[in-house]
């Protein structure tokens, strides 16, 4: 009994590191041939990966890049799809402060607006603060297309920034 408890709880650590290593893995079409088609935070050196019939994930937006100018977010989220129903993405970026540009993050109402850029009817979904720290955590709990960008300066790191990219969370047929 007592070591059944013990060993839940390892797998809960072993859980939690990996999560840290969102980045690891790629999405569908993977070529790799060790692949194990759902493995978030799979880390080949782990001899431990998650059991198959996972929980959500929480991904960082960029992974260790974060969340900053000048990096190619749907690129990212490209490379880094499939997401799913539930998973939670982190938005990590510092408050503003002396020689550091402010970021946010804006939902896009439509494609459109996020092809545009135009934030004229986006909703802001955290501020230039809510990035510090743990980051900002926003649950993919809708099944519809997500459309996220940075709001700063006008759309400018919208447009220019790379600051913004789309997911469309799929369901885990296997719960
Ligand atoms: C797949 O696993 C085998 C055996 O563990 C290993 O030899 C091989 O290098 C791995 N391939 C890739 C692409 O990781
Ligand atoms: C995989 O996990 C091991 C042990 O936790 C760690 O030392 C190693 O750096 C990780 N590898 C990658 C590619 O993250
Ligand atoms: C994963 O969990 C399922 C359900 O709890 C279990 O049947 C299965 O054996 C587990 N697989 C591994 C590899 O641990
Ligand atoms: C998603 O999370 C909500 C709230 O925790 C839960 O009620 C729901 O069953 C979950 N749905 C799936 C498909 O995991
Ligand atoms: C910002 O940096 C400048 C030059 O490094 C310094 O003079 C100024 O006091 C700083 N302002 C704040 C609010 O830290
Ligand atoms: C950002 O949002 C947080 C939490 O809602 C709030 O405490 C903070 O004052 C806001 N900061 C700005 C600059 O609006
Ligand atoms: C990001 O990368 C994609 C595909 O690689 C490319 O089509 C797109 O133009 C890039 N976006 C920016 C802002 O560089
Ligand atoms: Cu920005």
């Amino acid at each position: 009994m007592g070591s059944t408890i013990a060993y839940r709880l390892m797998l809960v650590v072993a859980a939690a590191s990996m999560l840290g290593l969102s980045q690891a893995n790629k999405g569908w079409g993977s070529p790799k041939s060790n692949y194990t088609g759902w493995g978030w935070g799979w880390n080949s050196t782990n001899k431990h990966p998650l059991n198959e019939t996972e929980r959500p994930q929480k991904i960082t937006v960029g992974g260790a890049e974060k969340w900053h100018f000048g990096f190619n977010y749907s690129d990212w989220a490209f490379q880094n799809a499939p997401f799913y129903f539930n998973d939670t993405l982190v938005f990590k970026y510092d408050p503003p402060s002396n020689g550091t540009f402010p970021h946010s993050v804006y939902l896009f109402p439509d494609r459109w607006s996020y092809l545009n850029c135009n934030l004229k009817r986006a909703k802001m979904i955290a501020n230039a603060t809510q990035g510090g720290d743990d980051g900002f955590e926003f649950v993919l709990n809708k099944w519809i297309p997500y459309y996220f960008a940075c709001g700063e300066h006008n759309g400018i790191h919208c447009k220019i920034g790379g600051m913004k990219f789309m997911v469309v969370p799929l369901f885990r047929w296997h719960y």
